[in-house]
């Protein structure tokens, strides 16, 4: 028996990217908000021109989602312009983090962090972005031995493939050869305060049962964009988009900053271009928080954040989701 939710949590604004976590006892996420425009759409993004946070919450798995307001614009945050981007969110040293992509005034997408006394925001940003940091989308795992991991990096809008030499090439646009090793998310400690790097970023390998690269060719299973960590029977679990196969997949590993071994599909591909999601445990039971275009009829940058229940098999690997197949309640 199980239970499957696929409704968007909010019909009221469009949301994206959903980051959950368990704080205080209450489910809170942090979405990316939507803006619905009509303005130009392609390969840089520009269709996904965000500009603000909201906090979501949930008292409890099928509860109303709370909405609590504007917790940060882009307009109070002094290095970004534009595009505020999938945020993630954690607690530490009795403070929230909000952290959030963004570009800065060249265009060049960084990672700032804000934070608040609450989990609901509003969150106050820090000056300048974190030295060190590009690209997009933030995943921030606070391990049970105190160290804190921020994971990032995308492929495409997300600008990833313009670091490939370690320095930012605005002209660069083409990745590995296809028989080459894909180009892996970005893994960094961050500091005892949260509000830095406090080492330079490492590429995360991810390899398949052999311990071979995955190949940039391999667009069913190679790295594109949305990392989320998470734990489970003392396995760190890496999960991200495919982007243009658009899946959900995971892979393992013993150690946080990898090498990650590749196992399987999470989620199929969900109505809309963009697939992405994090995993949360609540009251013993595991959650995925993804999104699909289904509330604005497909429109690929008008998205809605849905759940689900998820299983792991008894040897620690994931059941494949299909979102829109029917489910015993
Ligand atoms: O929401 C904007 C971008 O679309 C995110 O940063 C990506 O992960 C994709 O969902």
């Amino acid at each position: 028996m199980t239970t499957q939710f696929n409704e968007p949590i909010v019909t009221h604004i469009y949301t994206a990217d959903p980051s959950a976590h368990v704080f205080n006892g209450k489910l809170y996420i942090y979405p990316s908000h939507d803006l619905d425009h009509d303005g130009p759409s392609n390969d840089n993004g520009d269709q996904y021109k965000m500009e603000d946070y909201h906090v979501l919450s949930l008292d409890g798995i099928g509860a109303e989602a709370v909405d609590h307001g504007e917790a940060l614009h882009v307009r109070d945050v002094p290095w970004a312009s534009a595009q505020m981007w999938a945020p993630d969110a954690a607690y530490k040293n009795d403070k929230y983090y909000l952290f959030f992509p963004a570009r800065d005034h060249e265009g060049v997408f960084r990672i700032g962090v804000a934070v608040s006394e609450s989990p609901e925001g509003p969150f106050q940003a820090e000056p300048q972005y974190m030295e060190g940091s590009y690209s997009i989308d933030p995943a921030v795992l606070v391990d049970d031995d105190g160290e804190s991991y921020m994971y990032f990096g995308g492929l495409w809008g997300g600008q990833l493939e313009k670091w490939q030499s370690g320095t930012f090439e605005s002209e660069r646009t083409e990745g590995p050869a296809a028989d080459q090793p894909a180009i892996g998310p970005r893994v960094a400690r961050l500091s005892a305060d949260m509000l830095s790097l406090a080492e330079a970023p490492s590429e995360i390998a991810i390899v398949d049962e052999d311990g071979q690269p995955i190949l940039a060719g391999d667009e069913d299973r190679r790295y594109f964009e949305g990392p989320w960590v998470h734990k489970y029977r003392d396995l760190y679990y890496l999960s991200y988009s495919t982007g243009t196969t658009h899946k959900l997949v995971y892979a393992v590993s013993p150690n946080p900053q990898g090498p990650f071994v590749f196992k399987g599909v999470i989620l199929t591909p969900v109505v809309g271009w963009t697939t992405h999601h994090s995993i949360v445990e609540f009251d013993g039971k595991w959650y995925l928080f993804y999104h699909d275009s289904s509330l604005s009829g497909g429109v690929n940058h008008k998205r809605c954040v849905k759940y689900t229940e998820l299983h792991y098999n008894e040897d620690g690997t994931i059941q494949t989701i299909h979102p829109y197949t029917e489910v015993e309640a």
